[in-house]
């Protein structure tokens, strides 16, 4: 796989760090499976146990059985999660996280106001703490690896894998979502980027999409190496 990477050495006193973006369904997980065995790449998938389990709460099905109610709540967590990862201590020199703090401001929180989910004095309160932490801790990226899909068929695989969470997830939630990912990292017409964006073609089914994570492993080579 990546086994090259070893030539990078502890020269890096932060590690790469790499954040895995893209709609709901477009294979973050799978993509960082392919990585996961790496001796040198520290892979931190994304905290949805930790959202399942608040102190015995699951946050995720109050949010899609009840958005009205419990967004704010589940996008306070979210970021306070999402900050434990960014700064998460490790000493191998790559590091990758599923998803970000970005992408749960610039995508989620944005959508859900939107659409009227989260009201203006809500949205202000979470682009407060954002703005802190964004500013006061260290939750610099290095590169953003973007899985490109189009709605429909992340659609198709949200239907199939059937997490009980997600029942009420419709098309339409995923083409706003897949809308600000979009504009966030393809188009860049919205907010701003945390570092360059890879592109890869995540509508790809299983075995040809190892060719996509094949130009990842050279991209992460080239600019670390
Ligand atoms: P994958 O491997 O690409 O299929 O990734 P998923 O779909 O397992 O992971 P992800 O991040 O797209 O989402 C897991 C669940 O958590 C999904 O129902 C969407 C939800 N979720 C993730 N981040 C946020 C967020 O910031 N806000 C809200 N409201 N939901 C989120």
């Amino acid at each position: 796989m990546i086994r090259h990477i070893s030539r990078i050495s502890s020269q890096f006193s932060k590690p790469f760090t790499v954040i895995i973006e893209g709609n709901i369904g477009s294979g973050k997980s799978t993509f960082l499976q392919h990585f996961e065995n790496h001796k040198d790449v520290c892979v931190l998938s994304e905290p949805v146990e930790m959202w399942r389990n608040c102190a015995g709460h699951n946050l995720l099905a109050n949010h899609y059985e009840n958005p009205v109610k419990w967004s704010f709540t589940f996008q306070s967590y979210i970021q306070l999660t999402m900050l434990q990862r960014h700064t998460f201590v490790t000493s191998k020199p790559i590091k990758l996280l599923e998803r970000s703090i970005f992408s749960a401001r610039y995508c989620f929180i944005e959508q859900l106001f939107r659409r009227g989910t989260l009201e203006a004095p809500s949205v202000s309160v979470l682009n407060e703490w954002f703005k802190y932490v964004i500013t006061k801790f260290d939750v610099s990226v290095d590169l953003i690896v973007y899985l490109r899909t189009s709605p429909e068929v992340v659609y198709e695989r949200v239907l199939t894998r059937n997490r009980k969470e997600e029942q009420s997830v419709s098309l339409q939630y995923l083409k706003d979502l897949h809308d600000l990912h979009e504009n966030w990292l393809f188009h860049k017409t919205a907010f701003s980027r945390p570092a360059h964006v890879l592109t890869l073609n995540a509508d790809l089914g299983r075995l040809a999409i190892r060719e996509e994570y094949q130009k990842c492993e050279d991209h992460l080579l080239s600019v670390t190496g």
